[in-house]
């Protein structure tokens, strides 16, 4: 296979509830280490509702979307944080989504990161470990939702200067 058509890509990969819960990040970062891809961003979250909403927004209409918006704010699980990651290198898209494996964890590669630990609950979310981008575009879009332009290490998008006039922030006391 020719490597002249492989496009750096930038990916944003998240370790839902499920996977912190299962104490699988460990796991999912040594199965995504096989694609040779760098980590140029990563931090724990907690995720709010509106963060929730607007990531998962094209699903808004689907049946399952309130379950989603719950389920990836840890109330499934106890657990209220998630672990966000962004993956850079040639084919990173398609790279991470090979090693997630198909969105229905019950349908996925058992080999696959969803195959191997993600179950059908019996409300019927799909419980399946990590998000992972599904093109540019979103990919895109995501990271920008996800992380600030200093939370990464290489200059990924444009960025523009702004002077806010009264800045509140905490700072250790
Ligand atoms: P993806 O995560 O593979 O890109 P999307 O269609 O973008 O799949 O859906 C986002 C998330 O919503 C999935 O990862 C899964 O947790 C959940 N989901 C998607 N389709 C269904 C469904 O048909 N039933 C229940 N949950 C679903
Ligand atoms: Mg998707």
């Amino acid at each position: 296979m020719s490597k002249g058509k492989e496009k750096v890509q930038s990916t944003l990969v998240v370790v839902k509830p499920d996977g912190l819960k299962k104490s699988l990040t460990g796991n999912i970062i040594t199965k995504l280490s096989e694609a040779r891809l760098i980590i140029i961003a990563a931090r724990v979250v907690k995720v709010s509702n509106e963060l929730a909403t607007e990531h998962y927004k094209q699903l808004k209409d689907k049946p399952f979307f309130p379950e989603l918006i719950s389920y990836i704010q840890g109330k499934h699980h106890n657990c209220e944080r998630v672990m966000a990651l962004v993956y850079q290198g040639p084919n990173a898209i398609e790279h991470v989504r090979s090693i997630a494996g198909s969105t229905n964890p019950e349908e996925a590669d058992p080999t696959s990161i969803r195959g191997a630990y993600g179950r059908i609950t019996t409300k019927g979310v799909y419980e399946n470990v990590i998000h992972a981008s599904s093109d540019e575009k979103e990919s895109e879009r995501e990271i920008k939702l996800w992380f600030k332009p200093e939370e990464i290490v290489v200059p990924l998008y444009p960025t523009l200067n702004t002077t806010k006039k009264t800045v509140h922030v905490l700072e250790w006391a």
